[in-house]
């Protein structure tokens, strides 16, 4: 793999990580945005400070669900947009050490991390409901008018965000990516500097103080064979919201699957969310999905993480990737049939098989019906789809030998249209 001598070094090795939304609003177990989407004066909606006590708080337990689950790296939210600091900062009493729990649970999370070798990332919210300087005047992901007593000056407010962005960046070991969220109204390019001189090497989004290092699709599959910039999907296990929610509406394993596998194989990264708990642990059903999914993710990864080739295979159901002699062919769809035909892949391979189970599989270099002018293409059957109607399917391809020379004249003619008669 191409050195960069950046971040991308470990982003482009890491590619399956767990986003955590977690914060006072888990009180609520409705969902992040409670204090807008319920439209909680601040007054009322500080109240929780005195709540929030994550007596079950274990971040080795998060960390070990993540290795569990085949997951690199993990995106925590710092600060949301309620305005409340998960750590210990020194720029407002709005923070966990003025809770019940009132212990550095920021801390702890890194040093977890950094014990089982998991890549700590930070979020950190634009917008704030709660600091005085800050703009709240019906802007993106803004209260619609300042909270009684507030004296909104954008410049007050950025520099509290670059003190703040200074603790979070000097006081908790090695930060690997910074998540912003929500653009600002305004931009400022000295803030990422100020984060990547703190912090060599960290990868930063797309969603701050000017355009970062790589773009962010949200709850979203993205259309093509291969992403032009470093890119990083987030979806979360739950249709209705991010934050803790009581009976929340969850994905099945297949849809997150099938995102996961392309995103993945168009040479992305993807982080899926879990929201904990009030008291420190995450939701049963959210570690199950997390769990059942690093199952088929650890089989298929070789595959997913491989480079993208899509271009070679023009099938809209089916990502290409390669690895030296290996072509991986990614059903992220749901397969209808139990044989698929490669075109325009006119090679035989020494062996083909399944990832799912590690089974053999049928091929042949053949004209079919629905090919019947074009040249003979591998024709791979026996895909038992039936029994893996819930996963993904992914294919492995093993030949003597492929060249980028021998793929390049198959796409070739596939795009001359040669027909043989
Ligand atoms: O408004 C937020 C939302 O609460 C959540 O944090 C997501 C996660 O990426 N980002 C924003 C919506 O785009």
């Amino acid at each position: 793999m191409q050195h960069f001598g950046d971040g991308r070094d470990w982003f482009f090795k890491n590619r399956y990580g767990m986003f955590i939304h977690w914060g006072l609003y888990s009180v609520d177990g409705w969902h992040e945005q409670v204090q807008w989407r319920q439209r909680i004066p601040r007054e009322t909606y500080v109240k929780r400070v005195a709540q929030f006590n994550p007596v079950k708080y274990n971040p080795d337990a998060w960390v070990r669900l993540a290795k569990e689950s085949g997951m690199d790296y993990m995106i925590i939210t710092a600060k949301h947009h309620d305005g409340f600091c998960m750590w210990d900062t020194k720029e407002t009493d709005y923070n966990v050490m003025r809770t019940p729990y009132g212990k550095e649970l920021l801390a702890m999370l890194a040093e977890s991390c950094s014990k089982a070798g998991i890549k700590l990332c930070l979020y950190y919210s634009c917008p704030d409901w709660h600091h005085p300087s800050s703009i709240n005047q019906g802007g993106d992901h803004e209260l619609l008018k300042q909270n009684k007593g507030d004296e909104p000056d954008i410049r007050k407010y950025i520099s509290y965000v670059k003190r703040q962005a200074s603790e979070l960046c000097s006081n908790y070991g090695k930060i690997h990516g910074f998540f912003w969220d929500i653009p600002p109204r305004v931009k400022d390019s000295s803030i990422n500097k100020l984060l990547r001189t703190l912090q060599p090497g960290i990868m930063i989004n797309d969603r701050g103080y000017d355009k970062g290092d790589y773009d962010t699709p949200e709850r979203k599959v993205p259309e093509g064979g291969e992403f032009s910039r470093p890119t990083e999907a987030c979806q979360s296990v739950g249709d209705q919201s991010w934050g803790y929610r009581k009976n929340e509406d969850y994905y099945t394993r297949r849809f997150l699957m099938q995102g996961i596998a392309k995103i993945i194989s168009m040479g992305g990264n993807y982080v899926l969310n879990v929201g904990p708990k009030p008291d420190g642990t995450i939701p049963g059903e959210s570690a199950e999905v997390l769990r059942d999914i690093g199952k088929w993710y650890r089989r298929v990864k070789p595959a997913i993480t491989a480079t993208p080739a899509s271009k070679y295979l023009d099938h809209e159901n089916f990502m290409l990737t390669r690895d030296g002699n290996k072509l991986y062919v990614v059903c992220h769809k749901d397969l209808p049939t139990s044989g698929i035909v490669l075109s325009p892949i006119g090679i035989m391979p020494e062996r083909a098989s399944l990832l799912n189970n590690g089974g053999k599989l049928a091929v042949k270099l053949e004209i079919t019906p629905k090919h019947y002018r074009s040249r003979p293409f591998l024709h791979v059957q026996g895909i038992p789809v039936e029994s893996f109607a819930n996963e993904p399917v992914v294919i492995k391809l093993e030949f003597k030998s492929l060249s980028d020379k021998i793929l390049d004249g198959m796409a070739a003619r596939a795009k001359s249209k040669e027909y043989i008669f």
